[in-house]
């Protein structure tokens, strides 16, 4: 037996570590960190680590099925599946148009580098506008955000030199999300901190980074927006603002100045229930140094999300927290285009209410896409329009969307639902087809998704020009009939005649630093996936042979200053954009006592991720799940004693519209009252009683229709009010 140790990159998340890889009889059997990584260094996580298990689990699909007459799968020839489906997809266009055929990617299409831009170049060949991301179920604020205020062409701080640095609602230690770079985020912090670096996190929940802060700011759940309007007001009222850079490149300050105006340290201590004195000790902190604000779904999910971005965004900016010219890029590009960095604004343009309109709550395309939280009252609304085929590409709205009842009756409804997975998720469960995928061994991978995700918010993306370029370590396993991603949509598109062209698009906004890539496809001629690979980075700065050269992974040097402000530019970032001041307006007049107290439910339910899964992905695996299969409910050691439950008490968590069932554990790191759940867990609605095993959906407490943001459709998936009870044993 010969064992082959490789380098190659984790995909399982957006951090895309370089590891090193065993492999063994044509099977990977082992996944450590790549000490010879320089951007990584060694680093992994225990999913990244689980790599072998995840392709070799049992549960792995490896062929392709389809939904007989009597709702079982049987297993079908791809070619054969894509045929069926082709002709399906044919008929409904003809029969009601490209807008009945919709496309859903979640999160595991990120690993596949090709496979989002496909689904899209197909949807447009398709000319149906019914495109949908997991996007708009997660921060959407930041787009939106970032279209009202503009975008700063010198680009964000650098962590790595930063004085002081907020996080609000986001924990990137676990989520190797926005704020610190997810290159073995810990031991950034740790270095940073003992640099010196101050570090504010704002968090109902003692997380692993407020663990290490200076100061942790304990709020109720969703009083962010107006903890970030209390500390730009008193960053204002005590001048500690960067009057020159406000006086050069912003607009609107004044009228920020007022609408901010309620938000006294005294009103927000009360909101939030701080103290109004550390809310002026985090103002002075931040104001004192150099450094920069990210958020995250905690903050994105609780409503106001687009203000909140805003004032985030506003923040960084009264502050001058950008960077200046002379100083060097924070976000190189190494496999997309080179750019020229300046020092100057890039104004504001129009971020939602044009395109497609949906037939529900006056919704429309915007700076963040689709609104995905209505793709599910598309489906059951009758009439003209209405969606009746979905393609889920690496997604599982059965597990992730809001309001699972809904989603449940959405998926039973639509005349086509085809899941491309690499398991029997409970959406693909629903599937008419299931397309089974090759996983990430068995196809090339590249780190260029890694460097885009920087154009969907600050604080993210690597902070060098790195660039890492695997080839297959292994074939599929023996016997399967397994497609990539971008393959179904290239061989759907030759079965129903279509042209074709691909764009690797930087990020969602309108603002890009060079013209997208686009990739012309031949009919006749079929790419390879390395090939689309080399179009896709076409006119990158380092040419992709030149990547292919280091298997490790290479910074490269491009030592990469910001230029002066051209002579004629007049742009401004904007603080003062008029729908959302009118949101935040719409904040400061909240009566917050009844909305934070709500008469029966008198715990908040908060969202949280969890170490060893994404999502629902991996929960089915022991070495992650630990025996442990559950989301279990965190509760406060407190309320525990006061509902008189002991741990691993079954409980029932009750809505205004719903219940689940779930298992408590006490969470000492809590604020008492907040109860903290992961979601994605549990199997179709009717299965609850399987939840000591499988756990539950908190996607069924969530509503689409009662609280929702009118620009993205994104309802509240967080400060859910709830109430709990103890679950005897009959129930
Ligand atoms: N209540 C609540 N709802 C939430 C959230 C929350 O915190 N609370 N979070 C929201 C957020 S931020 C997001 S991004 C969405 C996520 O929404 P989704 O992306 O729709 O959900 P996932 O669970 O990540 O779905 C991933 C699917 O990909 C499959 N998969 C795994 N590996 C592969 C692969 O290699 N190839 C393919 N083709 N498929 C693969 C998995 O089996 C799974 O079915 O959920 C949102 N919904
Ligand atoms: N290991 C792992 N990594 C992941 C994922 C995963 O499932 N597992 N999912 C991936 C995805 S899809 C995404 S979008 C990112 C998300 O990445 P993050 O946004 O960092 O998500 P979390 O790690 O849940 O951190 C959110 C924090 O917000 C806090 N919080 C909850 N409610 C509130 C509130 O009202 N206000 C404030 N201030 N805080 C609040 C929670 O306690 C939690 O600590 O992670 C990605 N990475
Ligand atoms: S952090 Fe993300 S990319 Fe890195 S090993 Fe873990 S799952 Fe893989
Ligand atoms: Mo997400």
């Amino acid at each position: 037996m010969t064992a082959n140790i490789t380098p190659t990159i984790c995909r399982l998340c957006i951090a895309h570590c370089g590891v090193l890889a065993t492999v063994e009889d044509g099977r990977v059997t082992k996944v450590t960190g790549d000490p010879n990584n320089p951007m990584f260094k060694g680093y992994t996580c225990p999913k990244g680590r689980a790599l072998p298990e995840l392709h070799n689990q049992p549960g792995r699909l490896l062929q392709p099925l389809k939904r007989n007459a009597s709702g079982n799968h049987e297993v079908i020839d791809s070619e054969r599946a894509i045929a069926e489906i082709g002709e399906k997809l044919e008929q409904l266009i003809r029969d009601h148009g490209p807008r009945s055929v919709a496309f859903y990617t979640g999160t595991n299409s990120v690993q596949y580098p090709a496979a989002g831009g496909m689904a899209n170049a197909f949807s447009r060949a398709i000319q149906s506008p019914m495109f949908f991301t997991s996007n708009t179920i997660d921060q959407p604020g930041k787009q939106i955000a970032a279209s009202a205020h503009g975008h700063w062409l010198g680009g964000d701080l650098d962590f790595d030199q930063a004085d002081v640095w907020m996080l609000v609602g986001v924990n990137p230690i676990i989520s190797k999300s926005a704020g610190i770079p997810g290159q073995n985020p810990a031991q950034k912090l740790k270095d940073a901190v003992n640099r010196g670096m101050k570090l504010i996190v704002v968090d109902p929940r003692v997380s692993d980074v407020a663990r290490r802060a200076n100061i942790h700011i304990q709020p109720r759940p969703g009083e962010d927006t107006s903890i970030l309007a209390g500390i730009i007001r008193i960053i204002i009222e005590e001048n500690l603002y960067d009057a020159d850079f406000v006086k050069e490149n912003v607009e609107g300050f004044d009228s920020l100045r007022e609408h901010v105006q309620p938000f006294t340290p005294d009103y927000v201590a009360k909101r939030a229930d701080i103290s109004a004195e550390q809310l002026l000790e985090a103002a002075h902190c931040f104001a004192a140094g150099r450094g920069a604000v990210n958020t995250g779904t905690g903050s994105s999910f609780a409503m106001h999300g687009n203000i909140l971005e805003y004032l985030a965004l506003s923040l960084n900016t009264i502050c001058g927290r950008w960077v200046r010219a002379g100083e060097n890029v924070t976000h190189p590009n190494a496999m997309l285009p080179a750019f020229t960095p300046k020092a100057q604004a890039f104004p504001p343009y129009k971020g939602w209410g044009y395109g497609e309109k949906m037939r529900v709550r006056g919704l429309t395309d915007a700076a963040c896409g689709m609104p995905t939280a209505a793709l599910a009252d598309e489906i059951l609304l009758e009439g003209e329009g209405q969606v009746r085929a979905l393609i889920c590409i690496g997604g599982n709205p059965m597990a992730a969307w809001p309001d699972q009842v809904k989603t449940h009756k959405a998926m039973e409804k639509l005349e086509l639902l085809v899941s491309l997975d690499v398991e029997l998720s409970s959406t693909a469960r629903l599937a008419d087809y299931v397309i089974a995928t090759k996983m990430s061994m068995e196809t090339p991978g590249m780190s260029q998704g890694g460097e885009i995700i920087k154009y969907f918010g600050n604080g993210i993306g690597y902070p060098a020009a790195y660039g890492q370029y695997s080839p297959r370590l292994v074939d599929p396993p023996a016997g399967s009939d397994l497609v990539e991603e971008w393959e179904f949509f290239y061989d759907l598109a030759v079965c129903m005649d279509l042209e074709m062209y691909f764009v690797v698009y930087y990020g969602f906004s309108k603002y890009r630093e060079a013209p997208p890539v686009v990739v012309t496809l031949n009919k006749d001629h079929k790419p390879t996936t390395e090939e689309l690979y080399a179009q896709m980075c076409g006119t990158a700065r380092i040419p992709f042979e030149e990547i292919q050269q280091h298997p490790h992974g290479k910074i490269f040097d491009v030592e990469e200053q910001v230029q002066p402000k051209d002579l004629d530019c007049e742009a401004r970032l904007c603080v003062n954009n008029a729908t959302l001041m009118v949101e935040l307006d719409q904040v400061a007049a909240e009566d917050f006592e009844s909305s934070h107290n709500t008469p029966g439910f008198p715990f908040r339910l908060i969202p949280r991720r969890n170490n060893n899964f994404v999502n629902s992905s991996g929960r089915g695996i022991d070495k992650l799940n630990g025996g442990k299969t559950w989301n279990p409910a965190y509760i406060h050691p407190q309320d525990m004693a006061a509902l008189d439950l002991s741990e691993g008490d079954s409980i029932r968590i009750r809505t205004r519209y719903d219940a689940i069932p779930g298992i408590a554990e006490a969470d000492a790191s809590l604020r008492p009252g907040v109860v903290a759940m992961s979601h994605a867990f549990g199997g179709l609605p009717g299965e609850e009683h399987d939840f000591r095993q499988n756990g539950s959906n908190t996607g069924r407490l969530v509503r689409t229709d009662v609280d929702y943001d009118p620009l993205t459709g994104m309802p509240r998936m967080g400060n859910i009010p709830i109430s709990i009870e103890a679950l005897s044993e009959e129930q």
